[in-house]
């Protein structure tokens, strides 16, 4: 799928385990601010499982359907299938990148790469975007590898990477310009605007930030 030029601008990523308010509610106040795309990833400490994880990823997904946000399910592409969801983000070690496209067809398909090599792979068997990290220090991700800053970024970008890339990890109204500058398309965020006590504002903030880069 070819992504319009600012869907990836603001990437808010989230699962029940990223909120300390009701998520349908932080959900619908970050796109009120300007979200651009949503991934559901439902990972980590008391995250649900099986029916009670598909059911909250069906209110999410009605949720970004009124809004006309895309909705992107991380890693479990059985979910995506089931609710038709707008699009699959894999890891590393996650299905191989080939059989996951071939099993959605043209949905949007997003990678993690952390290198050139990653990168170009990803390029090669199909992504429509990558993302890199992490491009700050983050608690949000226990096993996140070591920080590599958006100079990462910019090495993809030398190396001739031409895909989309967004940036992920630690990122902040105050340093995603930094992400923007080094080449990328947009960030992704999962706290800055999830733990925010006004997601809507948070996510105007990046907004109004990224306009100056
Ligand atoms: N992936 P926050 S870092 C989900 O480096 C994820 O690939 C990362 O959360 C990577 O915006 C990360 O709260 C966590 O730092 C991002």
């Amino acid at each position: 799928m070819n992504l319009g030029k600012n869907l990836l601008k603001l990437y808010f990523i989230m699962g029940s385990p990223n909120c300390k308010r009701n998520p349908r509610d932080v959900l619908r106040e970050a796109i009120d601010g300007g979200v651009t795309l949503f991934q559901f990833r439902e990972k980590g400490e008391g995250s649900l499982t099986g029916d009670a994880k598909r059911n909250f990823a069906r209110e999410l997904q009605e949720i970004c359907r009124d809004h006309h946000v895309p909705f992107i399910v991380n890693d479990d592409v059985d979910i995506a299938l089931q609710l038709d969801a707008d699009g699959v983000h894999i890891g590393q070690d996650d299905e191989a990148i080939e059989l996951v496209r071939e099993k959605i067809g043209s949905k949007i398909l997003g990678v993690s790469a952390h290198n050139v090599e990653e990168a170009a792979e990803a390029v090669n068997k199909g992504a429509d975007y990558i993302g890199v990290g992490p491009m700050f220090p983050t608690e949000t991700k226990a096993d996140a590898r070591e920080v590599q800053g958006p100079r990462i970024i910019k090495e993809l970008r030398e190396a001739g990477i031409l895909l989309p890339i967004v940036g992920i990890g630690g990122i902040q109204p105050s340093n995603a310009s930094e992400v923007i500058k080094a080449g990328a398309e947009g960030v992704s965020v999962i706290t800055a605007i999830s733990y925010a006590s006004d997601p809507k504002q948070s996510a105007q903030e990046f907004i109004d930030r990224m306009k100056e880069s």
